[in-house]
């Protein structure tokens, strides 16, 4: 299998740490998006025609939407499962995954900083507000939803004893949030299972400075 990934991109990040989890060998392919690698010809025809990252190929298979291939990674490798099958808990999972992938990330993502700077002049201080804003606002909803979770379920991760897709999504977001400043301080529960995440062998390894493509 192939990984078509950006270091620092955390969509990427959501997959590396579910392939580490699961154990699944892989070639790593770094698409430099700050360079618009993302945009060539060739990864448009031949990776993902969305024009982002990350993508994986299998053979023929070509997959793109960070979600969609861990979906499919939980398929083919059911083992440790990261989109429990059991239905309140699975709901319980999604629900907070798709509060950071689809109404937090899309906001702050890459091709929005770069329209707000390039198109409509926004000032390094205004694009910084931006940002703050809606991780602010998104941080406030992931917070309620873990510290309503922990009244019923015990452990460490955002759903209990083991690691599921919910983590996957919050360590990258917050890691992001972190490296560009933003005040997590009102947010103890997920800071709780973001450090103790952190220092998972399998978190570790997905990190942007584990990766080949790494540029400090
Ligand atoms: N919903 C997609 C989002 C993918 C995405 O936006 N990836 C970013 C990197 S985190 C990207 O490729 N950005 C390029 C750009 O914004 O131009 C997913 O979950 O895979």
């Amino acid at each position: 299998m192939e990984l078509y990934s950006f270091f620092n991109s955390s969509t990427s990040q959501r997959v590396r740490i579910a392939l580490q989890l699961k154990g699944v060998a892989h070639e790593y392919h770094g698409v430099n998006i700050r360079a618009g690698a993302h945009r060539d010809v060739y990864y448009l025809d031949n990776i993902n025609p969305a024009g982002l990252v990350p993508a994986v190929v299998d053979g023929d298979f070509r997959l793109g939407q960070s979600l969609a291939i861990i979906d499919w990674l939980d398929t083919r490798y059911p083992e440790p499962r990261l989109i429990p099958v059991e239905s309140e808990i699975r709901m319980r999972v999604l629900e907070l995954s798709y509060l950071i992938s689809c109404d937090m990330h899309p906001v702050n993502n890459l091709r929005m900083l770069k329209y707000l700077q390039d198109v409509l002049c926004a000032t390094p201080t205004q694009k910084d507000a931006w940002y703050n804003h809606w991780i602010a606002q998104g941080m406030a909803g992931v917070e309620g939803l873990l510290v309503r979770a922990a009244r019923t379920l015990d452990g460490p991760w955002c759903f209990g004893p083991q690691p599921t897709l919910a983590d996957c999504c919050l360590v990258p977001q917050m890691s992001n949030a972190r490296r560009m400043g933003c005040d997590l301080s009102a947010f103890p529960r997920s800071r709780a299972v973001y450090e103790y995440a952190s220092k998972h062998p399998a978190f570790v390894a997905a990190q942007p400075d584990q990766q080949p493509d790494y540029i400090a």
